[in-house]
């Protein structure tokens, strides 16, 4: 039994996961769920995840959600191969590491989130982006991307001068707000601008991304 990841790639917090497992050289199965037909609230699936939602990730008889305790469980459970995720072995790049995977899930995602789910999701439902939404997050996360400008210029990732697991965490959301016009707000700061084209260079970036194509 290997492991198995249910959701779609297309799906963000999917494409985290298998990120983490690429960079981690993983092998793992893809079992695609179709939200089209509910399948995320069906009885079968809900048993996985009580809220419904994707992805799912299913190690033997463990069975977890939550995309970033996903990727946290994988670059421990995979520390001795693949990309060192969490500088294991130093208590306090570790501790970092621990304190930006904190802000991208307490500041940056909050922020880009709607903004990425009006521009391109809600599209993709032939439906119109409320644009005040977009704004009033627009104005949360230049805020937050100012945090990381000042960051970015002294380190040239964010728990350090290491690629981590906290970089990783950004890359989904991130992928689909440079498809926008609001990529001009990674684009004019240039630390996070490099910052971006470092990370999103890598080869489990690439790889993921490939299979993001939006219906
Ligand atoms: C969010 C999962 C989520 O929003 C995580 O895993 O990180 N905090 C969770 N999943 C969306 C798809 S976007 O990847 C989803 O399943 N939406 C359907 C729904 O909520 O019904």
């Amino acid at each position: 039994m290997g492991i198995k990841v249910l959701g779609i790639p297309m799906s963000t917090c999917t494409a985290r996961v298998l990120t983490s497992l690429l960079e981690k050289e993983v092998d793992y199965e893809l079992v695609p769920i179709d939200m089209g037909k509910g399948e995320h609230k069906s009885p079968d699936y809900l048993a996985k995840h009580p809220f419904g939602q994707i992805p799912v990730l299913q190690d033997d008889d463990l069975t977890l959600f939550e995309s970033r305790a996903i990727t946290s469980y994988v670059s421990y459970k995979y520390k001795d191969q693949g990309t060192d995720l969490l500088r294991i072995g130093n208590v306090k790049e570790t501790a970092l590491v621990g304190v930006w995977i904190e802000v991208e899930s307490q500041q940056y995602n909050p922020a880009i989130l709607p903004i990425v789910y009006q521009l391109v999701i809600v599209p993709m439902y032939g439906q119109s982006p409320d644009l005040a939404i977009v704004e009033a997050h627009v104005e949360k996360f230049n805020k937050v991307l100012d945090v990381y400008e000042a960051r970015l210029s002294h380190h040239k990732y964010l728990a350090g001068d290491f690629f981590s697991l906290a970089d990783l965490n950004h890359f989904p959301f991130t992928y689909y707000l440079m498809k926008t016009q609001y990529a001009s707000l990674i684009n004019d700061r240039p630390h996070v601008k490099a910052w971006w084209e470092s990370v999103s260079s890598r080869p489990a970036f690439k790889k993921v991304a490939e299979n993001m194509t939006l219906a």
